[in-house]
């Protein structure tokens, strides 16, 4: 029991101390794999957010900060919307990993599927990956991480379906491969 109880308080430690917690970045996703936060030049997304957009646009999921859990705090939030959201690179990146700090609000797997779809020019976009059985705490950020491999793309379309209320998005991260 005694081992139990410091495990648990050691936990909870990490739980308060660590950067995900304090609303900072976010550990890397894989240490084994050498990967690095890749910067994104723009973002667009059709529709745009639905709720506050003036002050809790889409700008938000890209300055490493983490919404506060419940509501309302910075989300960037679709409601009964699935949106197709657009990140343009820059230039040609090997891109090992994706992830998204959100927030299931209505039911615990509220974010049902993740579709990806890439492409060089921005027009053409092809399917990469679909990512499905998301479940997490309702009411609580929590990031979804989608392994892309090393797929090379400047422009990635991400494809959220939701069930239950709608999307609430905190950030979003991708991870070049350096090596
Ligand atoms: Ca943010």
């Amino acid at each position: 029991m005694a081992t139990f109880l410091s495990f648990f308080h050691l936990f909870a430690l990490f739980l308060v101390f660590s950067p995900w917690a304090n609303g900072q970045g976010s550990p890397k996703p894989d240490p084994s794999r050498s990967l690095r936060l890749c910067k994104v030049q723009k973002v667009t997304s059709s529709p745009g957010p639905t709720m506050d957009e003036i002050r809790f646009g889409l700008d938000r999921l890209l300055d490493g900060k983490l919404p506060k859990d419940g509501w309302r705090s910075t989300w960037t939030a679709w409601y009964q919307k699935d949106p197709a959201v657009t990140f343009d690179l820059g230039e040609i990146k090997r891109i090992g990993a994706i992830r998204v700090y959100f927030q299931a609000w209505a039911r615990e797997d509220e974010l049902k599927s993740v579709e990806i779809a890439v492409g060089l020019d921005g027009k053409t976009f092809f399917p990469f990956n679909e990512y499905g059985e998301i479940v997490t705490l309702q009411e609580k950020g929590t990031w979804v991480e989608m392994d892309l491999r090393a797929v090379r793309a400047r422009y990635f379309k991400i494809l959220p379906k939701f069930q239950g209320w709608g999307h609430q998005w905190g950030e979003v991260e991708f991870w070049e491969i350096s090596k």
